[in-house]
């Protein structure tokens, strides 16, 4: 019998080198050896081509790019949790299945957050500065203050998998967890968490002394915190975004920090990545990172891992795990 023709996957990005010889050994995997993101054109070449496509955040796959590709591509299995990048009404539309890779990266990037937050609000980056600049004069009873977070009030807006995550790590801290959600969390988590509930998020931002966005980007999210309702948050609070840079209005968040209007940002995801708004640069409030919340070795293979499943799963005729649904979004 001749062998069943394997499927082409064309990966975006490099992977982790144990996940990417899987992948050859499985299906006809095409490689980006030197990890330059793919351009308009090689990605149009890529769903021209593929059986399988395997993006990530930074590749971005709208209605115009679908509208190009070949008759063949029929799943796209990216590498990531967050599906913003992705037109998922048109790839439905196309009957493209879209997965991602939830999960596998829940406590890396509520890890993260923690460290943010006590990065921030404990003055972290900036510590670390004044020692490498050599200007540090020594120990001084009033240098350097940050403020203590035990006792404090954390407002978390979406308190989904990676929220509840923060949650827990939160309590140890200290902190009493409330939090915003479009549907309420089961009561038994609630409960274990000892969180509040607002269902006005109007209402729980005038109250918190740090607000930490868990939520994905989808289009009822995007600008969730407007202007107007970083105003409502009180000039002693720290904001943390791990999750995406659209859910907050970058320049109106960088006005009121600049105009002392909050105490400080710890941002891991910017509106416009990867720029950053120059004018956040130039402050000392703000702890600054490279969307690298996710960022472990183990993370990272676990996730390659996830797209590995549902190829396989997908090219074998069942549904794979990790189907991403418009309506979940
Ligand atoms: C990933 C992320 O590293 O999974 C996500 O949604 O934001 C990141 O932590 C990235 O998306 C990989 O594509």
């Amino acid at each position: 019998m001749p062998e069943k023709k394997k499927p082409v996957v064309v990966v975006t990005r490099k992977l982790p080198d144990v996940i990417e010889t899987r992948m050859m050994e499985l299906f006809d995997t095409r490689l980006n050896h030197d990890d330059t993101p793919p351009g308009p054109s090689e990605l149009i070449e890529a769903v021209k081509t593929a059986d399988v496509l395997v993006p990530t955040v930074t590749d971005r796959i709208d209605a115009r790019l679908l509208s190009q590709a070949g008759p063949n591509l029929r799943l796209i299995a990216s590498f990531g949790t967050g599906v913003d990048h992705i037109d998922l009404k048109t790839a439905r539309q196309r009957g493209i299945t879209v997965t991602n890779t939830p999960g596998v990266l829940t406590e890396d990037t509520a890890d993260m957050t923690m460290a943010l937050l006590l990065a921030v609000s404990r003055r972290l980056s900036e510590g670390e500065r004044l020692v490498r600049s050599g200007d540090w004069k020594g120990w001084g009873p009033t240098t350097m203050l940050g403020h203590r977070i035990w006792g404090k009030r954390l407002g978390i807006v979406g308190l989904g998998r990676i929220g509840q995550a923060l949650a827990k790590r939160a309590r140890g801290f200290g902190l009493s967890i409330h939090y915003h959600n479009r549907r309420r969390v089961h009561p038994e988590i609630e409960g274990e968490l000892e969180a509040t509930y607002w269902e006005s998020l109007d209402q729980m931002l005038a109250r918190m002394d740090i607000l930490s966005i868990n939520c994905p980007h989808t289009p009822a999210t995007y600008h969730l915190l407007s202007a107007r309702r970083l105003q409502l948050l009180r000039p002693h609070c720290y904001i943390v975004n791990t999750s995406r840079g659209e859910v907050v209005d970058e320049n109106a968040l960088t006005r009121m920090l600049q105009k002392g209007e909050l105490a400080g940002a710890g941002l891991d995801v910017f509106e416009h990545e990867p720029a950053v708004n120059p004018k956040l640069l130039t402050l000392d409030n703000v702890v600054l990172l490279p969307h690298m919340g996710s960022a472990t070795i183990e993370g990272r293979i676990d996730m390659g891992e996830k797209v590995i499943i549902n190829i396989k799963t997908f090219i074998d005729g069942h549904a794979p795990p990790d189907r991403v649904l418009e309506a979940m979004f």
